[in-house]
């Protein structure tokens, strides 16, 4: 790889930050059961040790990001112990997750449910959870909503849009400046007859209505098999309504296993609209990128040093296209030439020039085997076994 190369990669990973989910570092499972993992972590103080493990030893991850219900029970109350723990840790606050999908309220749904109380206590939670954005100077809101029905007319879809625009409306209307609210969209599960946010056109038209401070969040693992998640990403830029990535990989349906485990050339050419897209308008797209696994066989932390560094490779793969050579072969359509032009970024090995990068960051240059030599593993089992170990495993 020539000098220029290698500039490229150091420039693109210098720019990249992977935000990690708290919920990752935890014990989760499938509706089969969760096989516990004795040095999973319980305690928000945990999630936040365990990540700092991985920004650690990749230098690329320095927020974390909340889900309210599980990382702060007791809502802005909450605030000042998270705080201690990001300096503690040196890893910032990320995106505030609202969870709207869990409590027995919830079962016909949460700001799309019938009943006008149970909306207004999910859209009590979600201006909560603005509120903590707020304290904790972590901008982003990242509502993914688990609202729909089963069966063909048990519920009214139309009059649950008109609940959804109202209700994230007047969420909308409480965000200060900077603020953003992210729409997740997902096809389906928990709901298997419709998804009321099912899709990046749903997502992206009650983004549009609630207002300008809104937009789309898409997470790799809720699209149809045959979906070109890249083209939707296009859109997205098109429209400035491209908000953040909640990456994972899947073979069948929302599987959240490791970015890059299946199809490591989706997130490529993911990053390739964004990186194109910067080209063009010579502009930094805006845009969070998070990771949302759910590691219920591999060592979470493992994992999501595995999950990080692949996408530094890919992410480094897709800034070393030709953009000026690939605009001048689409405009030619010179098919062969300009899909070589993208392959080609992809097939480089990029390995040896991050290496490089890490070692004059300071950084190990095997960020896998430095943590593995850490202790770390060894002395946060002995220390969470035990209470991991009255952990319920079963589904029901
Ligand atoms: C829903 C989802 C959502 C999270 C949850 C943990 O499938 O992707 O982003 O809140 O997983
Ligand atoms: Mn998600």
């Amino acid at each position: 790889m020539n000098d220029k190369a290698v500039e490229v990669v150091w420039k693109a990973l210098d720019r990249l930050a992977i935000e990690l989910p708290s919920w990752g570092f935890a014990n989760t499972g499938t509706r089969f059961g969760k096989f516990i993992q004795p040095a999973a972590a319980t305690s928000i103080q945990e999630k936040f040790s365990d990540a700092a493990q991985v920004h650690a030893v990749t230098g690329a991850c320095p927020t974390l990001a909340l889900h309210v219900q599980w990382d702060l029970p007791n809502g802005l109350k909450d605030v000042p112990e998270v705080e201690r723990l990001a300096k503690q840790f040196s890893i910032r606050p990320g995106s505030i997750n609202p969870n709207i999908f869990q409590n027995q309220e919830y079962k016909y749904g949460s700001v799309g449910n019938p009943d006008p109380a149970i909306r207004r206590m999910a859209i009590r939670h979600i201006l909560d959870c603005v509120a903590i954005s707020e304290a904790l100077g972590a901008p982003d809101i990242s509502p993914w909503f688990a609202d729909g029905s089963n069966y063909p007319g048990t519920q009214n879809i139309r009059k649950r849009i008109g609940y959804f625009e109202e209700g994230l409306r007047e969420i909308h209307a409480a965000l200060k400046p900077g603020q953003r609210l992210l729409l997740e969209y997902k096809p389906f599960e928990p709901a298997f007859y419709h998804t009321d946010i099912a899709d990046w056109g749903m997502a992206l038209l009650l983004a549009k209505a609630a207002g300008p401070q809104a937009l789309v969040l898409v997470d790799t693992g809720h699209h149809y098999q045959a979906q070109n998640i890249e083209q939707i990403v296009a859109w997205l830029l098109h429209q400035n309504m491209m908000g953040g990535f909640h990456f994972n990989d899947r073979r069948y349906a929302d599987d959240d296993l490791t970015l890059g485990s299946i199809d490591p050339y989706q997130i490529f050419r993911i990053f390739h609209e964004i990186r194109m897209f910067e080209w063009e308008t010579q502009t930094t797209a805006d845009i969070a990128y998070m990771v949302d696994q759910s590691h219920n066989l591999k060592g979470k932390i493992e994992a999501m040093i595995q999950t990080v560094c692949t996408a530094q490779e890919l992410y480094a793969r897709a800034a070393l296209v030709d953009h000026g050579s690939l605009a001048r072969l689409q405009q030619e359509c010179s098919l062969v030439d300009a899909e070589e032009t993208l392959r080609g970024a992809f097939w480089q090995d990029v390995r040896p020039a991050i290496q490089e990068w890490r070692k004059s960051r300071r950084l190990p240059a095997d960020p896998m085997q430095a943590f593995r030599t850490s202790g770390y593993l060894e002395r946060i089992t002995r220390e969470r076994s035990e209470k991991n170990r009255n952990t319920t495993a079963s589904y029901a």
